[in-house]
């Protein structure tokens, strides 16, 4: 999934227990993908062009967010593997 123009495409994504998904910024502004309960998940600092890959070992549907910029907001739905 991409981080672009402040916004996280698709802002809904789908995984299954077990799965990976990256997270990769192509803006030149920072972001994160954080989870709202942030012990879920935490992409830490994005820079122009890093990506991170997350493993999601839980099912259930995680709303998370940008550290910097709390009015972007993305779902993680994992479902059970
Ligand atoms: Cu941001």
């Amino acid at each position: 999934m991409t981080i672009q123009g402040f916004k996280y495409a698709p802002p809904s994504i789908s995984t299954t227990v077990g799965g990976k998904l990256t997270f990769k910024n192509a803006d030149s502004a920072e972001h994160t993908a954080t989870a709202d309960t942030k012990s879920a998940f935490d992409s830490g600092t994005l820079n122009h062009g890093q990506s991170k890959a997350i493993t999601f070992t839980k099912a259930g549907t995680f709303a998370y967010h940008c550290d910097f910029h709390p009015f972007m907001h993305g779902t993680v739905v994992v479902k059970p593997a």
